[in-house]
């Protein structure tokens, strides 16, 4: 057979396999090689060239280019037309079905008792006092000696709660972050103004308004010439803000070791609005913080000028908001992750 012959051959052979080709892949990878590539069968019968006589050889060459010319341009017709068949065919298998049913994206929400903090903090950074949290694993001297209750003070009955070590416990209020910011503010920067909302924990026994844990935001103004109409109005401020004007208010005298004098805030109750009934436990008023003048050795303690320095504090108990708010007759509800209750408050 001539050379001629041959390259005929690989010509017909060739345009067969192409048009039956199944692929792109097939196509690229396997046919074009095989034809076309630098050990594929143009090449290999290319090489006979060199054993015709010398002037025969353009003749032939040019022949064998207008054989690969055919073939390439077959190759990259077939090529395009399986292109758009598997385009087609992808298209046609991912349809969208508009008539599936949605998959329903669960949006949630913060807490409710979360939704007051936040409130309190929007209010209270509104009136230039810093947001600060402190933590709820606390040392008995934050807790406890640098809020004016040494050890064996008959006051910490009141604030019985789990001890981690002897120096070591879950605190029982917020109060321990005014002995912490008092003893790093620097005063002739200016005034102490925060508060330092968190969780706190006590060995109360669970109740429509008790529970073993719970929420607190504690709030510290100390400077020169603060006085208890201060701490009214700061309070008065608050209340208006979260709860309308609905709701009375009263300052009743009360003792905390770490204020002098101290104060227990009390709003009508929700539930009866001061009728007395199960919630207010008869009394018509629901305790929602305790507040007072930052007492002398509290200010000490922590390395303040008493005499210069002065001011109030207060701690009030978000939990308890938010039953007054929402009419919520049972603390608990908030700790038990029942989503047919926290999902009202969205
Ligand atoms: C204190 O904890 C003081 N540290 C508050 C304070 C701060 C006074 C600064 C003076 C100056 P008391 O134990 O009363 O005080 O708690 C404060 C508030 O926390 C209460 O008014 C109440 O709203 C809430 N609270 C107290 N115990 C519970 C409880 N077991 N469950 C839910 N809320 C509670």
């Amino acid at each position: 057979m001539s050379l001629k012959d041959d390259l005929n051959q690989i010509k017909e052979n060739g345009l067969v396999k192409i048009e039956s080709s199944k692929s792109v892949k097939e196509l690229n990878d396997q046919i074009r090689v095989d034809l076309l590539g630098k050990k594929g069968l143009i090449t290999q019968t290319l090489r006979g060239i060199s054993n015709l006589p010398v002037e025969e050889r353009p003749e032939m060459g040019s022949y064998a280019n207008s054989i690969r010319d055919t073939l390439q341009v077959a190759i990259d017709n077939k090529a395009q037309e399986l292109e758009e068949k598997e385009l087609n065919e992808k298209l046609k298998s991912e349809k969208i079905d508009v008539t599936l049913p949605e998959n329903k994206v669960i949006k949630g929400h913060p807490h409710v008792i979360q939704q007051i903090v936040d409130q309190i903090d929007d209010l209270f950074l509104g009136m230039g006092y810093e947001v600060l949290s402190g933590p709820e694993v606390e040392e008995d001297v934050y807790n406890f000696e640098m809020m004016n209750l040494p050890k064996d003070h008959p006051a910490r009955d009141m604030q019985d709660t789990f001890y981690i070590t002897d120096e070591i416990l879950m605190r029982t209020q917020t109060s321990p972050m005014q002995a912490r910011t008092l003893e790093k503010h620097d005063f002739s920067k200016g005034p102490l103004k925060m508060i330092s909302p968190g969780l706190v924990y006590r060995r109360d026994t669970d109740d429509p308004t008790h529970s073993h844990q719970f929420h607190q935001v504690e709030g510290i103004v100390i400077d020169e010439n603060i006085t208890m109409a201060d701490l009214k109005g700061t309070l008065e401020v608050m209340i208006e803000e979260l709860f309308g004007d609905k709701f009375d208010v009263r300052l009743r005298p009360s003792y905390f070791p770490f204020t002098e004098p101290s104060v227990e805030v009390d709003i009508t109750c929700f539930k009866c609005m001061g009728k007395g009934c199960s919630v207010c436990k008869g009394s018509g008023w629901i305790e929602v913080l305790g507040a007072g003048m930052v007492h002398p050795n509290v200010l000490k303690m922590a390395g303040v000028d008493a005499n210069e320095y002065g001011g109030f504090a207060f701690g009030l108990g978000p939990d308890r908001f938010a039953m007054l708010k929402y009419g919520v007759t049972d603390i608990r509800d908030f700790y038990l992750n029942d989503l047919r209750f926290l999902s009202q408050f969205n």
